[in-house]
Order: structure tokens, then C-alpha cells, then sequence
């Protein structure tokens, strides 16, 4: 196809205009459409086994570059529009951004699906259509509020298809339909499905702010995306959007199966099922419910699905872990509450041990102990995770199921998260080791040749320069906010949790500011830039952004300091914002308390770009560390295997912190004048007291060796060489934590595609 011809065609047919004369969002449009008729052209893999990977989120971020870039596009289309004087990062300003997704699973979800088309296996995302994804994020009066994000515009990636089902619901029945959004594979002539289950006739629900009647379930269903489980109201519904979820995914699965011509008895030859956290979970007693009614024997349909479904876990926090009551079941999806009452009791029979258990003392499900009896793998996400799994959190399973239990370092795309979202990083890369390894990650460590090459450092330097003056641009063009670009971006992106511990960054700020008003300055001037929501309902998440946007302003308007250290915390923190600030940073916060981060995939973002971690021994920090060496990563704090110990003794309390005269007064500061004149002294007090009394994640035991490994970091950033040539070590070894690498290891070892 000549994109030229037929773009011009789209806008003169449109908007009866030359592409010239379009405006930015006219061609926002036109490449929709142009994009949407390229990608109808393509068949899906070949294959007699088919992946479904069921997800309540997929946080796919704006889709117009990554289309173009799979599809082999992306650079003409770039050209071409530069000689009709259009830039395309202005055009893709107009797309909404699909916010269907918290945080870390949900895009973990949308990188795998890149990798599967990719790979070119086949496989579709199974999900819901949200209406309203993620809140809007805004900052009044250094708090945040939210608003809803209504993302869905008369065109859209959406299609539309004739699929619909019937679901089944204690008081009534809900019709559906599917929806389906294109994943093209990287230049590989094929395409996956995302296929997205909405109600088939929404009703115009009024939202009052992010607040809606939380009753009426049967409207509302897809409606909106849990922000997280802190939102103790409306559980029922997420039990009701849950079931509707695997109700539609089971109906599909099995039409598919006899569509491609295979019997029932073949289901676990012909499809397998991945389950992204228990969200899906309901899916193992719904097939069994259907397949039972299409005349299977129980026995063999809980054989079929035992060998059909593989869960994968992503959290150990037990606040995370769902159980629902039995009542909700029972008023939700009644029809499966006597199967799994079956399942619970054919694994009481077997074991005495009341941790294997389904249905729990208290009539509680177990969505876990569900999967794994009922399933035939259980992942965690990143080594460390893994063995937690097996030595603690699950440890009876792992006792009787040891084949179960498998390890699948997560993984991120390298084309959203360095061809597309850092092109001036991936040219010097081509330029040093050819093209091959944008087809071929491994490639990538061929760049350590280059480790004592000053002018290649030097290059390094430079693109980093470039891109913090890039993020400078977005920030003040967003916020109004100024940031000296030759400051040292330290970065903290991800979700706001007290595991997570922005209080102990913030703790940081404070020792700096505190230093900085004593006469001591450092070398370079430091920007710590955060970003993040918090759930509507997490108290002290929100109190730990209104401590923040208070030292963002405290600093803001101290002449004495702010030279030398500003905080910055951006509004909305998204995908969009993550494509601007990996790129431009220099030193990635990945500072959770050990043992609770079950991975992360921003610290592996942020390594391909060329910043160096600053981490704890968590999650997948262990595997990166591993693999640049000591020299180039900072890492600090109590083991996790210390954590585990501590916990299990009860033998933390906060106030043992305090053994170093240093850190009581970075608390104190919490509630210190200066800042209780700027905030809402109720929230900063309250955190205070959390942080001296409970401090349940243990910030305050880390605290210490935080401060003193962030400023050795800082003082070693004066050497640029040596700093550059860490930045090359991190690239060079970054291939390892590609999806591609995750993607072929779960189908190595669990999918057996092909
Ligand atoms: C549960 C019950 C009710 C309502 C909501 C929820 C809920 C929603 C979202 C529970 C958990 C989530 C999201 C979890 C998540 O994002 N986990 C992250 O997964 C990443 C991918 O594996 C890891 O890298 C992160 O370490 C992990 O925190």
C-alpha cells in the first residue's frame, strides 16, 4: 500500500483537505483509520493450540506509535508527515490514552501481549471494556482528587463484533457483547486479539465525581475499573464484574474450540488458559459448570480443566490475596457455589490440613487454593518471589504440588520501552552494534564492547541530556513547573504504597533540605521527581502525596535551596508520562521494603534506558543486580529473608529506628512548622504518628543506609566516565528482562504452543 496515496485519500475524503492543511487532530484521526485498514489485512498465527490469557486489566497506553512501529510504518509515516510540516508526537497528543489497568499487572499484561504477536503464537488478552479506566489524577491544595476518565471516543481502536452471550446472575441476566482491539505483531505479518466483554446495552449512568450507585450491578457492570482492593465498598460488584468476566471467556473459549472443529475432550490439548492473579479465578468453576452441562461426567471435566488453566501470582501482601464470602458467590453466581463446595470437599477429603483449603472456617474462598489445586502451574513473577512462594507463603501447596511451582522473571517490550519511547538512545545503539537486535534482544550485550569507549560514553551523555531537556519541555508545558536539566533526575514512578515507601524518599528530601539550610550543598543540584496515584479509599497513600506536594512547594519557595534540590511530583502520572521520564533518568528509585515487591517491571524500563537502580534486595532488583555486578547498581537495606524473620517475630517496633540520632528529626520535620503552615496539619500529623508508632512496612529500618547509599550514588555521579560506562553495563545486560525472553519461557515450560 502507498501510506502516502491512501492518507491522502482518508483526509481528502474526510475532511475534503490536503494532509498539509489537516490539523494535528484531523490526522489523529486519518492515522486511526489508515492504521485500523492496515491491521484488518492481517491473519492471526497459525496454530492447533490457542493461549487465552484472561486479565481484569491491560494497561495498553496509546496504541497510534506501537501499531505503526509492529507494522514496519512507523519511520515512513514519521517522514512523510515531517515534509507536510506535521510532527507525529503532537498528532498522538490528541489520542486518549486506555488507562485499563492500576499499575504493574495490568501493563505486565499489555507487554505480553506485544511479545506473544510477536513470537508470533497464538493468543488472545481476554478482558473487560471499561467505560471509565483509571481516575484522572489532579493536585488541590497539595492533595489529590479524582476525576473519571472517560476514555472511549466515537472512533477508537474498538471494533465491534457480533459475538454476544448470556450470563447468567443470581437475580437476573445480563446480555454481552465483545469488542476486539488489534495486537499486531512486530513486522511479522500476524495479529492477536485483545477481545474486550462489555454489557451489550450500557445504561447513561450518571457519575457523580468518581462516585456512582455502586448498587446498581446490573448497569454498572462495566463501568469502571477497580482502583485497587483499598475500596472496601463495592466489593459485590467486583465479584459481579469477575464472573461476568470468566462467564464470557468460558462461553468463548468453548465456541472457539468447537469452531476450530476439536470436541469438549480436547479442551486441555487445544487451549490453555493463563490466569492473571485471581482476578480470573471463577473461570475454573464456570468451565467446569459448562462443560458438565454439555453432558461431560464432573470427573472429566474437572480432568479437562485441571489441565486447561495455569495461575500466575503476583502479590505475597495478604491484604491482596482474595477470598471472597460464600454469600457474595451465593447472590452473584449461585450456580457455582455447589461446584466449588464439590472442589473444597474432594480436597478435604484427601488432606486434614486446613491451610490447603478452598472454603476456609469462616466461609471464605480461597481464589488461590482454588487455582492451584484446580490448575496445573503456579508461577511467581521474579526469582526471589518464586522461592517466598515455595518456602513461605505457600509452602503446604508447594509440599504437595512441587511440579506445580515455576519461576517467570517478568518482562517488559522493548519496542514501547526503547525503540519508540527513547529513538535517540536505540540509534546510537544500531550504530554501534547493527540492527539485529531490534529483531533479537540478546544482541544487546554486544554494547559492552564499547564499555572503554569514551566517545560512545560520551554519546551516552549527551542522548541522557536530551532527554531530561525533552522531559523539561513536557513538565513546564503540563505543570508550568521549571527544572534544571542539569540537575540529577532522580526518579520514583509506580503506584502509591506504603510498601513501596515514596515516605522514605520523601525522609531523603528532608535530609537534604535540611543539610542544604545548614550550608552544605551538594555537587550537582538533585531533582527528585515522583509520580503516582493513590487509591481513592488508602488513607495513608494519600497522606504520603499531600507530605510530598508540601515539600514540592516548601522548596518551591526557599531561594536557599532550590537551587540545589527540587522535588517534583507529576500530575497523572500514566503511561504516557512513564514514555517521557524512564528515558530522561538518571538514578531509578526501586526502594520497597525486601520481600513485598513481587517484581516490578519499571526497575527493568528504566534499566534499558541507561539509569542506574537504587534498590533493596526485592523482587527483580536481586536478578538485576545479579547481572551488572556490584559496580553498577546501589543497593542497601535488610534482606528479605531479615523482613520475613521480623515479621514472624513481631520483633519490629518503629521506635528501634531510632538508635541513629539521625533519623528522629527527618520525622519530626512531618509535622515541623514550615510544613504544617503549607498543609492540611490533620493528614501530615496522622502520617507522623503511623510513621513513629506503626511504621507497619518499616521505612524507618532502612532509612539509614537509604541516605548514606544515595548520596554515595550522587557523589559518584561527579565522575561522568565511570557513571556512563554504568549506564552502558545496565543497557547492555538490560536483554535479559525483555518479554520476548519471558513470553518464550512460558510457553517453553507451561502454553506448549507449538
Ligand atoms: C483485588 C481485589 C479487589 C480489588 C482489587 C484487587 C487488586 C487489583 C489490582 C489486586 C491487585 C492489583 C494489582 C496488583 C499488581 O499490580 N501487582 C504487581 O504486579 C507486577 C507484575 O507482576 C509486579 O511487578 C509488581 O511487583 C506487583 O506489585
Amino acid at each position: 500500500m502507498n501510506l502516502n496515496i491512501r492518507l491522502q485519500d482518508i483526509v481528502g475524503n474526510w475532511y475534503g483537505k490536503t494532509i498539509a492543511s489537516c490539523s494535528s487532530e484531523e490526522l489523529y484521526y486519518a492515522l486511526l483509520g489508515l492504521t485500523r485498514e492496515v491491521q484488518s489485512q492481517l491473519p492471526a498465527p497459525e496454530g492447533e493450540k490457542k493461549l487465552y490469557y484472561i486479565s481484569a486489566e491491560f494497561l495498553i497506553g496509546k496504541l497510534l506509535v506501537s501499531n505503526l512501529f509492529n507494522l514496519g510504518i512507523y519511520d515512513e509515516m514519521r517522514e512523510l508527515l515531517e515534509k507536510e510540516g506535521h510532527d507525529i508526537t503532537n498528532i498522538e497528543g490528541y489520542e486518549p490514552e486506555p488507562s485499563l489497568g492500576n499499575g504493574g499487572l495490568g501493563r505486565l499484561a499489555a507487554c505480553f501481549l506485544d511479545s506473544i504477536a510477536t513470537l508470533g503464537l497464538k493468543g488472545d488478552g481476554v478482558g473487560l471494556n471499561y467505560h471509565y479506566g483509571l481516575f484522572n489524577q489532579n493536585f488541590i491544595d497539595n492533595k489529590q482528587t479524582e476525576t473519571p476518565d472517560q476514555w472511549i471516543e466515537e472512533k477508537s481502536w474498538l471494533t465491534e463484533t457480533d459475538t454476544v452471550f448470556e450470563v447468567p446472575m443470581g437475580a437476573f441476566t445480563v446480555k454481552s457483547k465483545l469488542y476486539e482491539i488489534a495486537i499486531p505483531g512486530y513486522r511479522n505479518g500476524v495479529q492477536n486479539k485483545l477481545r474486550l466483554f462489555d454489557v451489550n446495552q450500557l445504561a447513561d449512568m450518571p457519575m457523580n465525581g468518581i462516585a456512582f450507585d455502586k448498587t446498581d450491578c446490573q448497569h454498572n457492570l462495566t463501568l469502571f475499573l477497580y482502583p485497587d482492593d483499598s475500596d472496601e465498598a463495592g466489593r459485590i460488584l467486583r465479584v459481579y464484574q469477575q464472573y461476568f468476566m470468566v462467564s464470557n471467556a468460558a462461553q468463548l473459549i468453548l465456541k472457539e474450540l468447537e469452531e476450530r472443529g476439536y470436541g469438549l475432550e480436547e479442551l486441555s490439548n487445544r487451549v490453555v488458559i493463563q490466569i492473571n492473579d485471581t482476578h480470573p479465578s471463577m473461570i475454573i468453576p464456570e468451565l467446569i459448570r459448562l462443560l458438565t452441562h454439555r453432558g461431560m461426567s464432573l470427573d472429566d471435566a474437572i480432568y479437562q480443566v485441571r489441565n486447561t488453566c495455569a495461575y500466575t501470582n503476583h502479590t505475597i501482601l495478604a491484604e491482596a490475596l482474595e477470598k471472597w464470602p460464600v454469600h457474595y458467590l451465593e447472590q452473584v453466581c449461585p450456580q457455582l457455589v455447589p461446584i466449588i463446595w464439590e472442589l473444597d470437599r474432594r480436597i478435604k477429603e484427601q488432606y486434614h490440613d486446613h491451610r490447603l483449603f478452598i472454603v476456609d472456617g469462616d466461609s471464605r474462598i480461597h481464589m488461590a487454593h482454588m487455582d492451584i489445586h484446580y490448575g496445573f502451574s503456579v508461577n511467581g513473577v521474579a526469582a526471589l518471589h518464586t522461592d517466598i512462594l515455595k518456602e513461605s507463603e505457600l509452602q503446604c501447596f508447594y509440599d504437595i504440588y512441587p511440579e506445580k511451582f515455576n519461576n517467570k522473571t517478568n518482562g517488559v517490550t522493548f519496542r514501547r520501552w526503547l525503540m519508540t519511547s527513547n529513538p535517540a538512545l536505540s540509534n546510537l545503539i544500531d550504530d554501534c552494534i547493527g540492527l539485529e537486535w531490534r529483531q533479537d534482544l540478546t544482541q544487546l550485550e554486544r554494547l559492552l564492547e564499547f564499555r572503554k569507549e569514551t566517545t560512545i560514553l560520551g554519546r551516552l551523555l549527551d542522548i541522557k541530556h536530551e532527554n531530561k531537556l525533552a522531559l523539561c519541555q513536557k513538565l513546564m508545558d503540563k505543570q508550568g513547573i521549571a527544572v534544571n536539566p542539569n540537575s540529577i533526575f532522580d526518579i520514583q514512578i509506580k503506584r502509591l504504597h506504603e510498601y513501596k515507601r515514596q515516605q522514605m524518599n520523601a525522609l531523603y528530601v528532608i535530609h537534604k533540605y535540611l543539610e542544604i539550610r545548614g550550608g552544605k550543598h551538594p555537587t550537582t543540584p538533585i531533582t527528585v521527581i515522583f509520580g503516582g496515584k493513590a487509591a481513592p479509599a488508602y488513607r495513608m497513600a494519600k497522606n504520603i502525596i499531600h507530605l510530598i506536594l508540601c515539600l514540592q512547594e516548601l522548596i518551591e519557595k526557599d531561594n536557599q535551596v532550590n537551587p540545589w534540590l527540587r522535588v517534583v511530583m507529576v500530575e497523572n502520572y500514566n503511561v504516557s508520562w512513564a514514555e517521557r521520564l524512564i528515558p530522561a533518568c538518571d538514578v531509578s528509585e526501586q526502594i520497597s521494603l525486601a520481600s513485598k515487591e513481587a517484581s516490578g517491571t519499571g526497575n527493568m524500563k528504566f534499566m534499558a534506558n541507561g539509569a542506574v537502580t537504587l534498590g533493596t534486595w526485592d523482587g527483580a532488583n536481586v536478578e538485576i543486580a545479579e547481572l551488572v555486578g556490584q559496580e553498577n547498581i546501589y543497593t542497601f537495606g535488610a534482606s528479605s529473608d531479615a523482613v520475613i524473620d521480623m515479621y514472624n517475630q513481631e520483633k519490629y517496633n518503629s521506635s528501634y529506628c531510632y538508635r541513629d540520632p539521625s533519623i528522629e528529626p527527618l520525622v519530626d520535620f512531618i509535622v515541623s512548622p514550615e510544613l504544617m503552615e503549607l498543609g492540611d496539619g490533620l493528614l501530615l500529623a496522622e502520617l507522623y504518628r503511623d510513621m513513629k508508632k506503626k511504621d507497619w512496612f518499616m521505612a524507618l529500618l532502612d532509612t539509614k543506609a537509604y541516605i548514606d547509599t544515595k548520596d554515595r550514588a550522587f557523589q559518584e555521579y561527579e565522575n561522568r566516565m565511570a557513571w556512563a560506562e554504568k549506564m552502558l553495563m545496565n543497557i547492555a545486560k538490560s536483554a535479559f528482562f525483555s518479554s520476548d525472553r519471558t513470553i518464550e519461557q512460558y510457553n517453553t515450560d507451561i502454553w506448549h504452543l507449538k
